[in-house]
């Protein structure tokens, strides 16, 4: 078996897509996700300058040699550009596996080791009544797992907040939005925010929360404290983690459980993180952490640790994304949740899918491969569109982490 031909899609159905398509000559085609958000072409351009001529020719069933060849074999590896890139490619390799095999791609990993996935959705408010009420629509909507992020008073542009009853999009400007920060204010409003929910809501339902790298390890600590009578299913990337050692500081100091890794993009990323039992949760995903075959390593090596999965699922990855890794979610031994942010109608009629969701869970389908293709003739309707994430500075004007 050889692969003829591979070619990268950009569009924008409501926000930009990069996709991959990997051609046969047994007239199969793999798909796979290589969306940076804010950064999409210049994986577009790895893809197609760099990668794409070492496919052609080669055998599609070397699933793990294409793997090492693209990661090892490149001199200047690891990275988010090169493993979107790689995570592409593997992604269209196991699609063109399980095609060939006529199975659903779960059945390829070892087969079900649940039958539905939870999933966590995405509840946002400007004030604390709205996210209060948010929530309440999620419930209804029957999630049982609900993120929760809020305008925060004196704090203009907070994280997670969308304008206007539309899904939160951050990439919303071809240059950065500027947004302020203010971690006093944020400490001070966040207790209130989990109070009023137990209050309204009750035990029962799973409450997250992401501070997106806002705060120092000390501070992380005083909020995951400040948070423990709330009972959070996670505080999620409570501090920056270039320096893996800081979330002792934060460990030592609360059991608000810990989800971190949505922008890792390899096992040692994670490493020490996750051999030092730092962290509850491994946010890595398919499409950023190098594809079936890189995200299995890193969830084998955290069920060591009893370190369970959380994979990344906002709607800058693609239903490409989401359906592979629902696929990873039935399999793999040790999941502990999956985002859900729900993609536009655009989107989802851009890409069909097999998935589907009912009472808080996501299922996947049963289609042989990972079930999302894409509607070329479509996407071709909505070209490419500049968006980037914004930035965040303090009121000083100090350049933050966003
Ligand atoms: C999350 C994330 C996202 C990111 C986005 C950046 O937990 O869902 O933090 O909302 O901000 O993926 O592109
Ligand atoms: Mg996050």
């Amino acid at each position: 078996m050889k692969i003829t031909a591979a070619r990268v899609l950009v569009c924008c159905p409501g926000r930009n897509f990069v996709t991959l398509l990997v051609e046969t000559d047994q007239g199969v085609t793999g798909i796979g996700d290589a969306t940076l958000n804010g950064r999409e072409l210049a994986v577009a351009s790895y893809l197609t300058d760099h990668v794409i001529p070492n496919l052609i020719g080669r055998d599609p069933s070397r699933i793990e040699d294409m793997w090492q060849f693209l990661y090892r074999g490149s001199y200047w590896r690891r990275g988010p550009v090169q493993l979107s890139a790689v995570s592409a490619v593997d992604t269209a390799l196991w699609d063109i596996k399980a095609k060939m095999a006529g199975m659903p791609l779960y059945q390829l990993l070892g087969g079900k080791s649940r039958e539905r996935v939870l999933v966590y959705g995405h509840a946002n408010g400007g004030t604390l009544e709205e996210t209060v009420e948010a929530v309440g629509r999620y419930i209804d909507m029957g999630y049982k797992a609900i993120r929760a992020q809020s305008g925060i008073p004196g704090i203009e542009k907070a994280y997670g907040v969308a304008r206007g009853t539309l899904h939160y999009e951050p990439a919303d400007a071809a240059l950065p939005t500027e947004t302020v920060w203010d971690t006093p204010k944020y400490l001070r409003f966040a207790p209130k925010l989990f109070e009023a929910l137990r209050k309204e809501y009750g035990e029962e339902p799973e409450l997250l929360h992401d501070v997106h790298h806002r705060l120092t390890p000390n501070e992380a600590a005083q909020l995951g404290k400040s948070l423990e009578d709330y009972r959070l299913f996670w505080m999620e990337d409570p501090t920056p983690a270039e320096n893996q050692q800081a979330f002792r500081l934060i460990r030592e100091r609360t059991t608000t459980p810990i989800a971190v890794g949505e922008i890792f993009n390899t096992i040692w990323d994670a490493k020490e993180l996750i051999e030092n039992q730092l962290i509850d949760y491994i946010r890595t995903t398919v499409l950023r952490a190098g594809g079936i075959t890189h995200l299995r390593r890193i969830a084998d090596l955290a069920s060591l640790y009893q370190i369970r999965t959380g994979s990344h699922g906002a709607t800058d990855l693609s239903p490409v994304t989401m359906g592979a890794a629902l696929h990873f979610d039935t399999w793999v031994p040790n999941f502990g949740i999956q985002e859900y942010m729900r993609h536009s109608d655009e989107t989802d009629a851009v890409f069909p899918h097999d998935y589907h969701f009912a009472d808080g869970f996501l299922h996947c389908g049963e289609t042989p491969g990972h079930g999302v293709t894409i509607d070329e003739e479509l996407a071709a309707k909505y070209p490419y569109s500049p968006a980037q994430l914004p930035v965040a500075r303090l009121e000083d004007g100090t350049m933050w982490s966003w």
